[in-house]
């Protein structure tokens, strides 16, 4: 809806960045850290591995001075669980509570709020190894007691956490539940028994939250991917439905309701999915709401109807990474209306305005964006500074969608842009950028990881100066 006024931020509004542990900070192997499933995935040739990333790990002091300089309110990041419990749970590792306690600190110090998440896709090894991981009941007690340690140590200072980054996406990916990629229709059976583990430790998690930590918010930060009917025919509409159930309110009605919403319910039942749930575990999830509802906004899809044919039957799921495409159900189509990434991710600020006033009208609860960002190659030129204007107007879309649905009600606490500086992409490696700050280093070739500022350092730089009144 168009208004003659648009609202203006509120002025304690989080202007933000975020990162991931495993992608940013490197020494992977250093000072007594343990594996994670990230670290012991064979990536592609081509792909630098996570053991080096941004070298945040030994630079953390002059990025933060970076993140003053640009006026950045708030620090989203997730802490390496395997440098707190190199086996995930058993021994503390001392140097790796140190460095996030001086992370903290040297934050707080620039007037940097802290936005935690405890676990960002780095499982650790060593609990996939002892009992096979999230697919095992014994998974719930080892995340609570790591979380509860994270609370006791560092929640002094720490008022927001996120309790689990993406889980949609871990339930989907099978290396990021530590299981090998053959078999997929197998894998995403133990996907959702690994989902409704994941549920119950979350929900126990925010209680120890609660009871701990003095001021303390925590929710989930989910990834929420909007769906358009393709067509205005209803078949479709029904498609885009059936897709927003099972792909993204799955989980928040789990997260926020504490119910397995009909749709997924019977569609867990028919394809024989459906875990075995404990005395208490939906109390659990009832009885302890987030705060708040943290989602990640990179791209809408389109969505067709897909009937059985002769050569599908029910459970046929075909993936681009995640589902695409399902008989029976839905398929993902491209959207004719949009650009997109040099990745295909279709590009569309009002799927994000949709989103926001979908998820604070389901929930009603505060809405906080922990990533949104733009990925491109990029290098450095010559002369001059990289000037990402492509970036620029990516974000400055979305933050407008953002300041639109709040004039329409939406309660937001703050947008943390991916990334602040350049960082490892969840699949492409280096060559896939997404930072106002470029990192001098390729793929392979480690240069000398100077930090430069991109053009778009300066933008978010005036975006914040002027509480987002000037985009
Ligand atoms: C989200 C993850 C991030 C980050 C981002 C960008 O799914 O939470 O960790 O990687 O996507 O994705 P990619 O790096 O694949 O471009």
């Amino acid at each position: 809806m168009q208004t003659r006024k648009v609202n203006d931020f509120p002025k304690d509004f989080l202007w933000g960045a975020s990162s991931a542990a495993f992608q940013i900070e490197g020494a992977a192997y250093e000072d007594g850290k343990g594996l994670s499933v990230m670290d012991v995935r064979k990536v592609k040739p081509e792909i630098c591995d996570y053991s080096v990333a941004s070298d945040h790990y030994h630079r953390y002091k002059e990025d933060i001075a970076l993140m003053k300089e640009c006026g950045l309110k708030a620090y989203r990041f997730s802490i390496a669980w395997t440098r707190i419990f190199p086996k995930g749970n058993g021994e503390v590792n001392q140097k790796g509570v140190d460095f996030y306690n001086d992370l903290i600190n040297e934050l707080i110090r620039n007037d940097i709020v802290p936005i935690v998440t405890i676990y960002h896709f780095e499982y650790p090894q060593g609990l996939v190894d002892q009992y096979g991981g999230w697919i095992n009941r014994r998974s719930i007690e080892d995340y609570v007691n790591y979380a509860e340690f994270l609370f006791r140590t560092y929640g002094d200072r720490v008022k927001y956490w996120l309790t689990i980054n993406e889980q949609d996406h871990v339930v989907h990916m099978p290396f990021r539940l530590g299981l090998t990629d053959d078999n997929r229709k197998e894998k995403e059976k133990l996907g959702f028994l690994a989902n409704h583990n994941m549920c119950v430790a979350a929900a126990l998690a925010i209680k120890k939250c609660h009871e701990i930590v003095e001021g303390g918010k925590i929710g989930p930060a989910t990834c929420f991917e909007m769906m358009y009917p393709t067509t205005n025919n209803p078949a479709d509409m029904l498609a885009t439905m059936d897709a927003m159930e099972i792909r993204n309110y799955y989980l928040l009605d789990l997260n926020c309701r504490g119910e397995y919403n009909g749709t997924f319910r019977r569609y867990l039942e028919d394809r024989n999915m459906m875990p075995e749930i404990y005395p208490g575990d939906m109390e659990a999830m009832k009885e302890n709401r987030p705060d708040f509802l943290a989602f990640n906004y990179y791209y809408s899809e389109s969505i067709s109807a897909n009937p059985l044919d002769d050569e599908h039957e029910i459970g046929d799921i075909e993936f681009k990474l995640l589902p695409s495409k399902e008989a029976g159900i839905y398929k993902v189509v491209k959207n004719e209306n949009l650009k997109a990434t040099l990745w295909g991710w279709e590009i569309d600020d009002t799927g994000l305005q949709c989103s926001a006033r979908l998820l604070y009208d389901r929930y009603r609860l505060p809405l906080l964006i922990t990533e949104c960002g733009f990925g491109n190659k990029e290098v450095w030129p010559e002369e001059g500074i990289l000037e990402d204007d492509d970036r620029i107007d990516y974000l400055s879309r979305h933050i407008r969608a953002v300041k639109e649905a709040m004039n329409l009600g939406v309660d937001f606490i703050g947008f943390c842009c991916w990334s602040f500086i350049d960082l490892i992409s969840g699949h492409s490696g280096f060559s896939k950028r997404y930072g106002f700050v470029y990192v001098n280093r390729d793929e392979h070739d480690l240069k000398d990881m100077a930090r430069r500022k991109k053009k778009s350092f300066y933008w978010y730089k005036r975006v914040i100066e002027t509480n987002g009144e000037e985009l």
